[in-house]
């Protein structure tokens, strides 16, 4: 039987990494765009290098004559574009850039699907940052986009052409509207991972403390690895279809802190208010520890806030569960015991391998 073959968009990045460990245990044929950087930008990747089912290819989202070339020579059955600009905080400061790689990305892809074979699956990395200053709680596929950033009104360019596409020329396209997906692979300045890598660094001495922005919204998190797979899933549908995908817990960054903190076994006070919050050390159980009584250890800093936020993202993925038969298993703890785990191994000079 011919092997499957599929065209990961952002292969490199957290989520696409351990869609391609997904795909290649399959036994699909899986390529990769990787885009062009100064430094080597493939580590969440290299474990899988010499896979003879793995190949990898420059290209990028705002080149479509790449694009073209790639789909060309790898003749996918199912592509699946994870490439982003994919910060929030960093759309604001470049919107058009964003806007190009997210929204017109997407189009590129379709369109090149629409002309060259209507037979390619398609699978677009869709949000929760879509329901923005929404006040339904929690969200499901039927709650009203209300997207505040030009990530997510990006993002709601290429939820749209996807549903278009669909619609208009019978093309297999779905979007996942997935929530916050951590992982220990998650880029360094997205707020778990900062927390995770601040406070690994902070008690092995290497810094003093952390400074983040608003401590009050809420997110609802679940693992990388398990979102990858309901991607996977969503293609196998009889009909393409859009889905949300959630843990439907939810919690404040202040709660995850917290969380890092009951795992570390620090006990700290929290003190002031808005920019004036700071957490400070009462006591704490391993004398390995680099940090002291009394230290601050996380202060808020303005230059973190953005200029409108998503207050509350919790999502009812419902749909996605009963169809799909999706189901996430890893908690919060066990996502904080393998973020902080990780973290601490490589701020202590661990030499880490495996991910
Ligand atoms: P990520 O770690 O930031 O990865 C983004 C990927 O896109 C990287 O491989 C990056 O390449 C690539 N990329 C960026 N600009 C590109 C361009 N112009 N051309 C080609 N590739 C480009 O993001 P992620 O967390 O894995 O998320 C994957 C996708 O899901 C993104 O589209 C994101 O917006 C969406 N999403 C994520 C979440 C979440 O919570 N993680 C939730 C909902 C939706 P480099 O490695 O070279 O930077
Ligand atoms: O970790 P974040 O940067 O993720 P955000 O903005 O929720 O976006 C992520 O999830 C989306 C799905 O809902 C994806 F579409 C998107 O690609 C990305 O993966 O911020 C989470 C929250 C925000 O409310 C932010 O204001 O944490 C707050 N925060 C507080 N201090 C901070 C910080 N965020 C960052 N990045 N850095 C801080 O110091």
């Amino acid at each position: 039987m011919k092997k499957k073959v599929a065209l990961i968009t952002g292969i490199t990045g957290q989520t696409g990494s351990y869609l391609a460990e997904l795909l290649i245990k399959k036994k699909y044929q899986v390529h990769g765009i990787v885009r062009r950087s100064s430094l080597i930008n493939t580590h969440r990747i290299d474990h899988m290098y010499n896979n003879k089912n793995l190949k990898l290819h420059y290209g990028d989202l705002m080149d479509p004559l790449s694009l073209n070339q790639i789909i060309e020579e790898t003749k996918p059955d199912e592509i699946y574009n994870l490439a982003a600009q994919s910060h929030v905080s960093v759309s604001f400061k470049i919107p058009e850039y964003t806007t190009d790689v997210n929204a017109l990305g997407c189009l590129r892809i379709l369109e090149i699907i629409r002309q060259k074979n209507k037979n390619i699956k398609f699978y677009q990395a869709s949000t929760s940052e879509l329901y923005g200053k929404t006040l339904e709680v929690p969200q499901n596929e039927k709650t009203k986009f209300q997207p505040v950033s030009p990530y997510s009104i990006s993002k709601l360019y290429a939820y749209w052409i996807t549903k278009y596409y669909r619609e208009a020329y019978n093309i297999y396209a779905c979007n996942g509207i997935l929530f916050n997906h951590e992982s220990p692979r998650r880029g360094e300045t997205f707020i778990t991972r900062k927390i995770t890598i601040g406070l690994a660094k902070i008690v092995s001495g290497k810094s003093k403390f952390l400074e983040v922005g608003n401590l009050n919204s809420l997110r609802d998190w679940g693992h990388a690895r398990e979102y990858a797979k309901i991607q996977w899933l969503m293609m196998r549908g009889k009909k393409a279809k859009d889905y949300v995908v959630s843990t439907g817990k939810q919690y404040s960054i202040k709660n995850f802190i917290d969380m890092c903190f009951k795992y570390l076994n620090i006990k700290v006070v929290w003190s002031g208010k808005g920019l004036k919050t700071i957490a400070t050390i009462k006591s704490f159980e391993n004398k390995d520890y680099k940090i002291k009584k009394g230290q601050v250890i996380i202060k808020v800093n303005k230059k973190y806030y953005r200029p409108t936020e998503v207050g509350s993202l919790l999502g009812d993925s419902s749909k996605a569960r009963k169809e799909l038969g999706w189901k996430n298993k890893t908690n919060i703890f066990d996502l904080i015991s393998e973020m902080l785990d990780r973290d601490l191994k490589i701020a202590t000079g661990k030499n880490i391998n495996e991910y």
